[in-house]
């Protein structure tokens, strides 16, 4: 009886695709933030509700939060970051007063999610958005110039990057470092290189087994809140989901989420399940995640990624790439309907294509894009789940 709550992401009136363009794609249910409101601060009741009556004029609900960014001072545990525990907490509190009850956040240092082209060629000519390592390398030798950042690359890699940097020209070695620290859509900071630098300085001293144990920190005080107001949390998987630029990453794998649930076992400390994130690593098997997180899972993003020998990937279409949809969205549906219970999944990403290439949109969030991902993913979701229904 239970399937996905279909939704997507909106990012506030300021979005080139409205709710009505989401609501025709065949969603019911809208993902949003407030993105004005300054990261650390509280997200008012008032400012809350505005959001809210918004989506629900357009005859939509807003199932999900994502995200109520975590201040860099939380997770360097520095400055003022108590107190930003403290307006987080409120935050959860009034976002439960306003009846929205599920918040996605991330524990990423510094960045957000990170690519180095947002508009790559496929071979039907839409486009998507990419992470080649020896363009990535190439920034963190020649333009960041990170002390001991060829400690962190093998020999090999050094020399296609200094062989890819030397041909690049001028104009995409600036695109290639905005890409990087400008902020993509939904990361909520964004950088000038000098203030990347202040940035990535403040971690020095903070390997994964500290940043962990700030994590575990931070979930210690607000879980309980949380879990008081029926606020459930999701924490999104690092992007890519390994240690980038020397800083240190805490949710990149199976091990990685279950040691931070073991260490706060309230089922209100869960994950957004989001398989383009994980699905980078090989090791990372998702159909078994989705079993072995079957309670964790408090939203789902669905991609997938297309990862060569040389580590770079790029977006593939939804049902391409190197995740098996197929056995991710079984095991989804026998999970929800296990805990009898239809979680909230939205397409994650999609390419730019059709008229939307014509348009200014959001890397990743155009709509045309997503309406694809979504169509697709819909019916393989029927399909399964009929034929399951069939079966029992
Ligand atoms: C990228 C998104 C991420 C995600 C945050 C969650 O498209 O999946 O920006 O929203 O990491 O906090």
């Amino acid at each position: 009886m239970y399937t996905f709550l279909q939704t997507m992401r909106w990012f506030g009136p300021s979005d080139p695709v409205s709710l009505q363009d989401i609501k025709q794609a065949g969603c019911s249910g809208i993902v949003s933030a407030l993105h004005h409101v300054p990261n650390g601060a509280i997200w008012t009741v008032e400012e809350i509700q505005k959001r809210k009556e918004e989506i629900e004029a357009a005859g939509l609900y807003w199932d999900v939060v994502e995200s109520v960014p975590v201040h860099e001072d939380i997770k360097t545990q520095t400055g003022n970051y108590k107190q930003y525990i403290e307006n987080y907490k409120i935050t959860l509190l009034n976002l439960a007063a306003c009846g929205v009850n599920i918040v996605t956040y991330n524990f990423m240092p510094v960045l957000d999610w990170t690519r180095t082209d947002l508009s790559f060629t496929m071979p039907d000519g839409s486009k998507a958005l990419r992470f080649e390592r020896a363009a990535f390398i190439a920034f963190d030798m020649y333009m960041l110039q990170r002390e001991g950042a060829e400690h962190d690359y093998s020999w090999e890699e050094l020399a296609r990057a200094k062989k890819r940097y030397a041909s690049m020209p001028a104009e995409d070695k600036i695109l290639l470092m905005q890409n990087i620290i400008a902020g993509l859509p939904g990361s909520e900071e964004s950088f000038t290189l000098d203030d990347f630098k202040d940035a990535l300085a403040k971690y020095k001293d903070i390997d994964t087994q500290k940043l962990q144990q700030h994590l575990i920190d931070f979930l210690q005080e607000i879980i309980p809140v949380a879990e008081e107001a029926g606020v459930k949390m999701a924490i999104h998987p690092d992007d890519p989901p390994y240690s980038i630029l020397g800083l240190p990453r805490v949710v990149c794998n199976y091990r990685q989420a279950q040691q931070i649930f073991e260490a706060v076992p309230s089922a209100s400390n869960g994950l957004c399940f989001c398989t383009g994130s994980f699905g980078v690593r090989p090791d990372n098997k998702l159909p078994e995640m989705v079993l072995q997180f079957a309670d964790r899972i408090h939203f789902v993003h669905l991609r997938s990624t297309r990862t060569n020998e040389w580590g770079d990937f790029f977006e593939d279409n939804h049902l391409d790439g190197d995740v098996d949809m197929y056995a991710v969205i079984k095991n989804l549906l026998q999970v929800m309907q296990q805990r009898q219970t239809a979680l909230p999944m939205r397409p994650d990403h999609g390419h730019q294509m059709l008229d939307d290439l014509k348009k200014t949109t959001n890397p990743g969030y155009s709509a045309i894009g997503r309406l694809r991902g979504l169509a697709e993913i819909r019916g393989l979701e029927m399909g399964i789940y009929r034929s399951m229904m069939e079966q029992s």
